[in-house]
């Protein structure tokens, strides 16, 4: 048995396990992590996904039971609630709520880079960009003077919107989208992001070869375009 009653059952490349990853390294708390094969989904982990889905939080109990909550944003903002380190979700409830607004907004921003996974042809790829594009310049305009979205504090939306961000290296790494041109503020938080040692920690050295191989295995236009 773990020495932490924390457990992430997780996977490398997928951006919603990074939130709970990023939220737990942010906090400081140990915990312990374990990778699901998403092909090959083990008994015990599909008795506590309701959906099959990654992250799932395992939270070991006074009688040795763990209790399992799914969904990346509820374990994210169950372990800001109930774990010591840094607040990240704004005390006050009318910015807690224009926050949590703009954790929904990144689902837009995730099926558009899915769209780009999952394109077909060049038209696919071009029709995901300008999605992305328009989703991130109404994002350049909620942009303060960084380096996180809401100032000088790390808080959750910077938890969200990094390992989208991430994403995008390997996309760039086929070709650039043109998605963040004449996006200063997006830029520079992505940048700021990327730096963030919770954000480079919540990934293994393997995350840019499996997410290629991913992408090879979706048949994105992106990387069969470039054989
Ligand atoms: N809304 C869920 C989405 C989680 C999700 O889609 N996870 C993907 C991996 S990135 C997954 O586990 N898919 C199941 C599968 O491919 O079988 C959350 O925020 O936790």
């Amino acid at each position: 048995m773990s020495a932490s009653p924390l457990t992430l059952y997780g996977l490398n490349i997928c951006p919603f396990a990074q939130r709970a990853v990023i939220t737990l390294l942010e906090k400081g708390v140990a915990f312990e992590q374990v990778l699901i094969d998403l092909d090959n989904k083990p008994a015990s982990f599909q008795a506590i996904s309701p959906l099959g889905n990654v992250p799932v939080l395992g939270v070991r109990q006074a009688d040795g039971s763990e209790a399992a909550i799914f969904e990346s944003l509820v374990i994210a903002e169950y372990l800001d609630e109930t774990q010591p380190g840094p607040q990240l979700l704004p005390a006050d409830p009318l910015l807690r709520a224009q926050h949590r607004a703009w954790l929904a907004y990144a689902s837009s921003v995730v099926s558009g880079m899915v769209g780009i996974e999952r394109a077909a042809d060049e038209a696919a790829i071009l029709a995901s960009s300008e999605k992305l594009a328009s989703r991130f310049a109404r994002i350049e305009q909620e942009l303060g003077e960084g380096p996180y979205f809401a100032g000088a504090r790390f808080g959750m939306v910077d938890v969200v919107y990094a390992p989208i961000f991430r994403y995008f290296e390997v996309f760039e790494s086929f070709r650039d989208l043109g998605i963040f041109n004449g996006l200063p503020k997006v830029k520079a938080w992505r940048q700021a992001l990327a730096q963030r040692p919770s954000v480079r920690n919540a990934v293994t050295a393997a995350f840019h070869d499996e997410l290629v191989q991913y992408l090879h295995k979706c048949q994105s236009h992106l990387v069969t375009a470039a054989h």
